[in-house]
């Protein structure tokens, strides 16, 4: 283990003094005021979201300590504590994962977007986002009124379903209805389970997904928030962008700094940044706290606050109307 650190540690320096040798700094300063300067005069934002996002909405993440979903798995007893997110458990077993279903479907279902939601659909209605490519499953940047193209959902989404069996499709009603019963979802046809379409570990992620290189290669500032960047292939975007484009995070914890033999590859090939090393400091950015609190000192920064307070407002009513409507 001691070998493998000395090691990381002597590649880590060397690559990065021979990147760096040839980097160019294109912030001003490399802290929040020089993202706001930037910002300002950049288009093809490239905006990478995990759960972290969607806390303030009240839907758990993975990992927080005491709010994330793996802290309520232990009365499962599972063979490890990610197995009621991998096919080959939910295939034998779905009723742990249909369990924390009938939990969160009405959280999800009385969701409503966050600043950070708003942030990111404001960053398109100023013309500076290039794609937003999210982890969640929640479609709260929809609820949000960011336009479907914009947002690559490269774990799924729970607004339909597929039966593990023939393959139909069943829509967003037909599975809350009996997930909220605290019933397995079956198909109609052929009595299968149904899988909502969010992508499991062990499955393949949906083909607009792999389209990335071509976003990220234009892409001229790099913003991650909320997520802790564990989950491959998604993580490994952060390396897709070019090697002077600068990437902030914005994260209540700070991320990437494991030990393990993963990690240690993903560093060596910059796949994912190192936020707060000091190997690494002409563009990387970590703004460390609340998201929500975090993109409203952005937008106020930048001269946004008002516009973003009001398109939340606007919006966030609409969603109520609707809603007292169904
Ligand atoms: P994660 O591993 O749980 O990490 C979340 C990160 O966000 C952590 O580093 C937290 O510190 C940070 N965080 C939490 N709340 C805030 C906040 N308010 N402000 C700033 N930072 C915060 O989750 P990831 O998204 O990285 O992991 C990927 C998984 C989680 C994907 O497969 C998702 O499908 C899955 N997931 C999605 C949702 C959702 O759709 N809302 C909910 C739970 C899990």
């Amino acid at each position: 283990m001691e070998y493998i650190r000395i090691l990381k540690y002597l590649v880590q320096k060397n690559v990065s003094s021979v990147f760096s040798g040839k980097s160019q700094q294109k912030l001003n300063s490399v802290d929040m005021d020089g993202i706001v300067n930037f910002l300002a005069e950049t288009n093809e934002v490239i905006v990478m979201t995990g759960a972290g996002i969607s806390t303030n909405a009240n839907i758990p993440d993975f990992r927080s300590e005491s709010f994330g979903l793996y802290n309520r798995l232990q009365k499962y007893n599972l063979p490890h504590t990610t197995a009621v997110f991998t096919l080959k458990y939910f295939k034998e077993n779905p009723a742990p994962f249909y369990d924390i279903a009938h939990e969160m479907y009405p959280v999800l279902q009385n969701a409503k977007p966050t600043i950070t939601h708003y942030f990111i659909k404001l960053l398109d209605q100023k013309g500076k986002l290039l794609k937003h490519y999210t982890q969640n499953i929640d479609c709260l940047e929809e609820l949000a009124g960011l336009e479907g193209k914009k947002t690559v959902q490269a774990h799924g989404h729970i607004k339909t379903g597929t039966c593990l069996g023939c393959q139909k499709s069943f829509d967003f009603k037909f599975l809350k209805d009996k997930v909220i019963k605290n019933e397995i979802p079956r198909c109609n046809e052929c009595s299968e389970t149904i899988k909502p379409d969010v992508v499991l570990f062990g499955e393949s992620l949906p083909k607009e997904f792999w389209n990335f290189t071509s976003d990220f290669s234009k892409c001229k500032l790099l913003i991650i928030i909320g997520t802790s960047l564990a989950v491959q292939p998604f993580a490994g975007l952060a390396g897709q962008v070019d090697l002077n484009c600068p990437r902030v995070l914005i994260n209540r914890d700070q991320i990437g700094d494991s030990e393990m033999l993963g990690s240690f590859l993903t560093n060596l090939f910059h796949l994912n940044p190192e936020f707060g090393s000091t190997s690494n400091t002409h563009r990387d950015v970590f703004l460390e706290g609340d998201c929500d609190k975090i993109c409203l000192q952005l937008a106020e920064k930048l001269g946004w606050k008002e516009e973003l307070l009001k398109l939340m407002d606007e919006n966030n009513r609409n969603i109520e109307e609707k809603k007292s409507k169904i």
